[in-house]
């Protein structure tokens, strides 16, 4: 067991039982052109994380530690989207349109995959997910739950959209979440910021939350 520092207080990470999920680091939310551009969001915030998920993503490959990786993605035929998430809002473009990276949120499409620096190597899991969350429509429980996995150590973007709802989706589950702070990122800080207050509040309502650093110390 290592004692990872952390708020509320310390997590208790067991390396038998725990995965890292790193949650939509795809070129649709992090480039300019993408689908985080067309919804008017300013994406250069989101580049700033990725040498810290990458610093992470090494930690857990170093120490052989499960990682799963997500995509919010689409079937080419939108099957799995649903109108009510296709024709929300006025965006410049919707997904399945043609966009400067291909169709919006098209599994396969070059906007779909996940940042180079940050690719999923064999025999680590990779999760299109039609959903804000990472259960719905993926069998993840089920995959988590054959290796045995209870703990999972979040990332990814953004803090208040698809991380926290898979961080609550697992909390309900039962897993225990821990968050690494200066791994995940928003359009908006002050959403980033009240995300993780809300984790962490009422004695962890939904998990931990901490830097990397004090994650890495805890390896040591
Ligand atoms: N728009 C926004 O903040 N996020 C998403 O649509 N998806 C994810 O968070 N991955």
């Amino acid at each position: 067991m290592i004692a990872v520092p952390a708020r509320p207080y310390d997590f208790t990470l067991d390396p038998s039982k725990v995965a890292l999920v790193v949650i939509d680091m795809q070129r649709d939310f992090i480039e300019p052109g993408g689908f985080g551009d067309t919804l008017g969001n300013d994406v250069a915030r989101l580049t700033a994380i990725v040498p810290t998920v990458a610093a992470l993503i090494d930690l857990f490959r170093r120490h052989k530690l499960p990682i799963v990786h997500t995509r919010e993605a689409h079937k080419p035929d939108l099957s799995d989207c649903p109108p009510a998430k296709r024709l929300r809002g006025k965006p410049g473009l919707r997904i399945g349109d043609e966009g400067a990276m291909g169709r919006i949120l098209i599994a396969g499409e070059p906007g779909n995959q996940i940042l180079p620096e940050l690719a999923p190597l064999p025999g680590e899991i990779a999760v299109d997910k039609p959903g804000k969350g990472m259960f719905w429509a993926t069998g993840l429980h089920e995959t988590l739950t054959e290796k045995g996995i209870t703990q999972l150590v979040f990332a990814g973007v953004t803090t208040e959209v698809c991380v926290q709802t898979s961080m609550r989706e697992a909390n309900d589950r039962g897993y225990e979440c821990l968050l690494i702070e200066d791994a995940t990122e928003s359009y908006f800080p002050q959403f980033k910021a009240g995300a993780i207050e809300m984790i962490v509040a009422q004695g962890g309502i939904v998990g931990w939350v901490t830097p990397l650093s004090a994650l890495e110390a805890a390896f040591e």
